[in-house]
């Protein structure tokens, strides 16, 4: 369309309408644009840019800028189209005069065409004027609405803050009851206690390199000969030595556990202004703690789980009680992880809580912290899993789950672990827990667990029904999990999972038996022609982590075949050859090379837990017998509670 068809205004008697000169060309003094005077040009330009704008402004600024599109650009009147959200039934809501005429064009109103544009302009102004009034009250009242948000948030953590702290006048008494089984004797096998000896040396070198150069922080860089901090933990400090204290009193370190306490006691301060990992926090600080407490019977360990799980509470303030990842224990303000699918809770952080929330509660006399785990547990229940599965994702908000992504490693590991042991941990009363275990272990073995072609077997990845051939070294705990659980397994199935826990053992075994340094990687795959092998360079690592002997004291703990045994002690002399340095332990970028390159971080858990279990495997099974004690993720020792006999008896101060 010319553009002298819409300025019919501007036609020069001269040359014509605008579009003329534009479109003809003709010489400067015809009819063309420079023919024009320089207020005339004035005038045009004032006009069309006044035109222009209008445009714009209609187009950008009206409220629904695709009606106005095809009403006044395209000619397409809205009043001859249906309108399904004009057909309300009385008293529905107030109607808005636009609406309402297309309301009544709908039921029949005449349609000529002045009227129709007579419509439409109203409609334009309606809606410009709407828009107009919507702008100003967001732009008006947003900062102020923000402020109100914050404030009343804020009163809302305050007063839940104060609620959950209400209760805690005061830690009720506890009658201590001697723990069982921790009465250390040496193994009666000869060959057993050489070995276990040098573990316990082991623990020597690590304890006094942290002590000797990291001492009070969190962990120890074993190269560098310096403190190592971890975010995981904000500033809360000492995570080694909280981590370590249960290990030095089972083998026996008891000069070294006094020095522990009495940092602890002196030091150890949860009233700092720090973001801490709420499921971290937990595993090592609650549950070291917790552990110590009922190995010593000492105060200050109750005092400290107690006054820890207080400050953990403010991360259960979600519309659905599914806490927050991470947690500013100062102002009580948590979040999620910002790389977690749709802002969601971690199924792996969420569900392993539950242990220690139960023993928190049983040792403080206040069911809050169970009742808190037990909700994790109702919003679990409520919700539909796909295939039976549990989706690593779940949004704390809308309780609904993020992701398909399922994994009984990284993401997902210890929330089938935690399942299970509830269940053992309530001395087998706690049938919930069972069921649940029973039901997510038999999907996973119909859709995450395979066999490789030569035989191995194997744990895969699940993501939106499709199956990723990797398995996770964090995957490796699943096979002490599957034999501790045979016991209880449903008619027939006992033999069955503890199998599949030799299997599971015997696959994670190959994946260290396959690298250079006989210490297994981060990740190993069964696709591409390989199996039990990494593929990738950033799954080659190994951080001294558990899992893997883990399961060996499981499987020996349950099978007595000698092969674990085997098994850990070439573990024990891969760490000596790799991984032990002047300064401690350290973690190797890559298991396959020659040479060692160390990642130089001597982790919390490499004492906790890796040199635990190694103790145990080389230890006669009297010594916390799996009858009394089930083990955290983090490997520390939560008594079972019995039901018969009540071992801690709590009475009200
Ligand atoms: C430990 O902190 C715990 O075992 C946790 O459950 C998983 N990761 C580490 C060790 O690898």
């Amino acid at each position: 369309m010319p553009v002298g068809g819409l300025l019919p205004l501007f036609g020069s008697p001269a040359g014509g309408g605008l579009g003329g000169g534009l479109g003809g060309g003709g010489g400067r003094k015809g009819s063309g644009p420079a023919a024009f005077r320089l207020t005339e040009k004035f005038v045009l330009l004032l006009v069309f840019s006044a035109f222009i704008t209008l445009c714009f402004g209609a187009i950008f600024f009206l409220p629904d800028s695709s009606k106005l599109l095809s009403g006044v650009l395209f000619h397409s009147s809205p009043a001859l189209q249906p309108a399904a959200d004009h057909k309300l039934g009385p008293g529905a809501r107030v109607e808005d005069p636009a609406e309402g005429r297309a309301r009544r064009r709908e039921e029949g109103a005449p349609r000529d065409p002045a009227a129709a544009l007579e419509d439409n302009l109203a409609r334009i102004r309606e809606n410009h004027e709407r828009a107009l009034r919507e702008a100003k009250e967001t732009l008006q009242k947003l900062p102020e609405e923000i402020q109100r948000d914050i404030l009343l948030e804020k009163e809302k953590v305050a007063q839940d803050q104060l609620r959950d702290k209400e209760p805690f006048r005061g830690l009720p008494q506890v009658n201590f009851v001697p723990p069982i089984g921790v009465e250390s004797r040496e193994p009666a096998d000869a060959d057993a206690r050489e070995k276990r000896a040098k573990i316990k040396e082991m623990m020597q070198h690590a304890w006094n390199n942290y002590k000797g150069y990291a001492w009070g922080l969190n962990e120890l860089k074993p190269i560098s000969k310096e403190g190592h901090s971890s975010s995981l933990f904000g500033n809360i400090k000492g995570a080694t030595i909280v981590d370590a204290l249960d290990t030095l009193f089972i083998m026996e370190m008891k000069n070294e556990f006094q020095e522990a306490k009495s940092w602890i006691e002196e030091n150890l301060d949860f009233n700092v202004n720090a973001e801490i990992s709420v499921f971290e926090v937990n595993i090592r600080f609650v549950g070291g703690l917790l552990s110590a407490y009922y190995l010593s019977g000492e105060e200050i360990f109750r005092k400290k789980a107690v006054e820890l799980g207080i400050k953990l509470l403010p991360a259960f303030h979600t519309p659905s009680g599914i806490p927050w990842a991470l947690l500013n224990i100062k102002s009580g303000i948590g979040r999620n992880w910002p790389w977690a699918s749709g802002g969601s809770s971690i199924l792996a952080e969420f569900g392993t809580l539950h242990l220690e929330f139960m023993h928190l509660s049983h040792l403080s006399g206040n069911p809050i912290f169970a009742e808190k785990v037990m909700n994790i547990r109702k919003v679990l229940n409520k919700l539909e899993k796909p295939e039976g599965l549990y989706p690593n994702y779940l949004n704390p908000s809308s309780g609904q789950w993020g992701q398909h992504h399922v994994s009984v490693g990284g993401l997902g590991d210890s929330f089938y672990e935690y399942l299970l042991k509830a269940w053992l941990m309530s001395d087998k009363t706690d049938l919930e827990a069972k069921k649940m275990y029973f039901d997510a272990v038999q999907a996973i073995e119909t859709h995450l667990i395979r066999k490789s072609s030569s035989g191995l077997t194997y744990i895969a990845e699940w993501k939106g029904g499709l199956l990723e051939h990797k398995m996770g070294h964090l995957t490796c705990f699943a096979g002490g999990m599957f034999a501790l659980g045979a016991d209880g397994a449903p008619e027939g199935l006992a033999q069955h999972y503890l199998e599949l826990g030799a299997e599971i053992a015997g696959t994670c075994h190959e994946s260290y038996n396959r690298t250079f340094m006989k210490l297994g990687p981060e990740a190993f795959r069964f696709d591409g022609g390989v199996e039990a092998i990494a593929t990738r360079q950033n799954e080659k690592y190994y951080i001294l982590r558990p899992e893997v002997v883990e399961t060996y004291m499981y499987m020996w703990r349950l099978t007595h075949d000698p092969k674990y045994r085997k098994w850990a002690w070439e573990a024990v002399e891969a760490l000596e050859s790799h991984c032990r340095v002047n300064g401690g332990y350290s973690g190797l970028r890559d298991v396959y090379l020659h040479r060692e390159s160390y990642d130089d971080v001597q982790q919390s858990f490499f004492l906790a837990e890796t040199l635990k279990y190694l103790y145990l495997i080389f230890s006669d099974d009297d010594l916390l017998p799996l009858e009394h004690w089930i083990f955290n993720t983090e490997a520390h020792l939560l008594p079972i509670l019995h039901t018969d006999k009540k071992e801690v008896e709590i009475k009200e101060k």
